[in-house]
Parts: C-alpha cells; sequence; structure tokens
C-alpha cells in the first residue's frame, strides 16, 4: 500500500470514528490528555503518600481512565457530578486544577474540606460535583434528589453518578434506581466493574452474567460498555445524557475494566491472579487510546513525550506550592460544624 492510500485510510476511519460521535480531533487529543493527567497525577498522590505527607488514604482509579474520562466528557456545563473514589478523571474533566486536589489530599487548610478530610469527600458547588459519601450507594439517593430537584424546575440539566460492582449490591442501589425509573429522573448511573471490591472477586458478588441486565428489572435501557475503549464509554454515555435530558429517564451503564492497583496505596493487592494484571496491562486504555491517535495521525512520539513533560511540569510545581500552604489552625477545629449564632 502506498503512503497516500495509508494517509487516506487513517483518515476515513478517524474521521469516520469521531464524526460518528460528534467529536473533533481537538476533542480526542483532549480526551487522551485528560486520562494521562488523570494517571500521572494518581501516581504522584501515591508517591507524597509514601512521603507521609498524605495521611489519610490515597486510592487511584489505574486502569479506570477511559471509564471516568469518557463518561464525564459527556456533560455539559450545567450537569452534576456525583463522583467515586476511582474518579478523579471526572473532576479533571469538570474542570478542576491538580493544585485544589493536592490542597484537599494534602489536608490544607485552603482545601475543598479546609483539612477535615484527605481524599475525595467533598463538593465544589461552583462545578457542581458532589462526592463522594463514603458509605457505598449512599450517594445514589442523593443524586436522585438533585434529579428530582431539576426536573421540578424544568431544568435541563442531567446528573452523572458512579458506583462500584462491590456498592451496586448495597440495598440503597435498587431503591434509588426504582424510584430514579418510576419518576423518570435525569441520572445516569454507571455500575465501574472493575473485577473486586476491596479483596473479592466477581463470582463472589454476583451470580448474574452482566450487571447491566438489572435495568431490565427497573424498565430502563442498560448496556455494557468496554471500559478500556474511551470512545466506547464516551459514545454510551451520550446517548444516555441525550434521553436524560430529553426527559425520557436514567439509564444503567455497566463499565468493564480492572483495579490495575490495590483497593488504596496499604493495600498489596496479593489477591490479585498475577495472570489478571497481564491480560489487563495489554488493555490498558491509555495506551489503547495513544496507539489510536499515533495510526490516526493525531498525535506524534514528539507531541506526546511534551505532553508527559507538560503534565509533569505542572504536577510537580502545583504539589510544590501545594505542600507550602499550611494546615487549618486548632483553633477552627469546629468552624462548619456548629452553626454561628
Ligand atoms: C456500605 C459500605 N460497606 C463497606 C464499605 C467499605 N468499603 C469501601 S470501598 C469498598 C470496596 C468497594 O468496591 P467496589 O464498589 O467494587 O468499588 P472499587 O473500590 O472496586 O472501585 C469497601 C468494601 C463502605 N465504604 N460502605
Amino acid at each position: 500500500m502506498k503512503v497516500e492510500e495509508i494517509q487516506t485510510k487513517k483518515t476515513n476511519s478517524l474521521s469516520q470514528e469521531l464524526s460518528r460521535l460528534n467529536l473533533l480531533r481537538e476533542d480526542a487529543i483532549r480526551l487522551y490528555y485528560y486520562m494521562v493527567l488523570t494517571r500521572e497525577f494518581e501516581n504522584s498522590i501515591l508517591k507524597l503518600y509514601r512521603q507521609g505527607k498524605i495521611i489519610g488514604g490515597a486510592y487511584t482509579g489505574n486502569g479506570n481512565e477511559a471509564t471516568s474520562v469518557g463518561s464525564s466528557y459527556a456533560l455539559g456545563k450545567t450537569d452534576y457530578l456525583f463522583p467515586m473514589h476511582r474518579d478523579i478523571g471526572a473532576h479533571f474533566v469538570k474542570g478542576q486544577t491538580p493544585y485544589q486536589l493536592y490542597l484537599q489530599h494534602l489536608a490544607r487548610g485552603s482545601g475543598f474540606t479546609r483539612g477535615r478530610d484527605g481524599t475525595g469527600h467533598y463538593a465544589d458547588t461552583e462545578l457542581r460535583i458532589y462526592g463522594n459519601i463514603s458509605h457505598l450507594a449512599a450517594m445514589i439517593p442523593l443524586a436522585n434528589g438533585v434529579a428530582l430537584a431539576l426536573k421540578n424546575r424544568k431544568e435541563d440539566s442531567v446528573v452523572l453518578n458512579y458506583i462500584g460492582d462491590g456498592g451496586c449490591n448495597v440495598g440503597d442501589f435498587h431503591e434509588a434506581l426504582a424510584m430514579a425509573s418510576v419518576m423518570k429522573l435525569p441520572l445516569i448511573l454507571i455500575i465501574e466493574n472493575n473485577q473486586f471490591a476491596y479483596s473479592t472477586p466477581l463470582h463472589k458478588q454476583y451470580a448474574c452474567e452482566n450487571l447491566s441486565d438489572r435495568a431490565i428489572g427497573y424498565g430502563i435501557p442498560g448496556v455494557t460498555v468496554d471500559g478500556t475503549d474511551i470512545l466506547q464509554v464516551y459514545a454510551e454515555t451520550r446517548k444516555a445524557v441525550d434521553r436524560a435530558r430529553a426527559g425520557d429517564g436514567p439509564s444503567l451503564i455497566e463499565s468493564v475494566t480492572m483495579r490495575m492497583h490495590g483497593h488504596s496505596a496499604h493495600d498489596d493487592a496479593s489477591y490479585v491472579p498475577k495472570e489478571m494484571y497481564e491480560i489487563w496491562n495489554k488493555r490498558d486504555p491509555i495506551r489503547q487510546f495513544e496507539r489510536k491517535l499515533f495510526d490516526w495521525g493525531i498525535l506524534d512520539e514528539d507531541e506526546n513525550t511534551k505532553m508527559f513533560e507538560e503534565i509533569n511540569h505542572t504536577l510537580t510545581t502545583s504539589a510544590e506550592d501545594a505542600v507550602k500552604e499550611p494546615y487549618p489552625h486548632g483553633s477552627e477545629v469546629t468552624d462548619g460544624v456548629f452553626a454561628k449564632k
């Protein structure tokens, strides 16, 4: 095949795939950028944890980046995000900066929770991010509440919420979906099926084939997507967002991926069979999309290296600046707890 033919072929497959999704080349680069930013940020969080600078838990969504970035990319500015502990990518897509997230994880006084929490249990009302509640599945009824308010006010914003393969076995999941479906609430619920709930493998959690089949019981659409393929995740979330915005009610999406690290930094995940990592490593969401962008001629080696360097420079300086910020003063400990007279 001649070079020109290869070029044409690449351009065709690129334009076909992106135009089918109503995405531009810049969107493809942005999707990739957010996934790389997420992974590099979380790697730096693990380093800070090992240096003793982060004293709470340190969770990563390694392997989950296409799920968090691809799904949240389908949201508009006025939409609401209820993220879980594997969804830092969605925070970035929504507009939070590494500096803000370092302040939060380092429990600094100027962080979102003003030093009360060292992980992701905070809201950013300006960006409409409400996450996350530690008690698994307890967020879904709250996401329903926001969705109900939107419906009552006749606003066309939607709510995107995530839950794990473990968390979706908690009663709240079923109660909330039953309510959302009969009330046709603008909710998109993504089950991040990443093979383990802490150390519990899937076969000890449920006996059905697909978790998305649970949607049948609520009379709503349910779909299973390859959670390592960012364009697939985006496409299905987009459909669900459009449906919710049109007033047609909730959707359930099961995104199948793998939790490539332990539950949290303290967990060596020795219970995970090595072969599973080998298999899923070959399906790494970032490497997969990187190859596509190279093949399509959207990104080359030099641009890629530059992107990594720029991201890491931003992360290093943001972390250094955040570390210099003070912890909250002891005298403020009850601020925000008791109403002031
Ligand atoms: C109701 C409840 N039970 C147990 C826990 C402790 N816990 C926190 S995360 C977690 C595992 C969650 O697994 P999964 O929902 O599959 O999400 P993943 O961490 O794998 O992304 C457990 C058991 C909790 N926070 N809430």
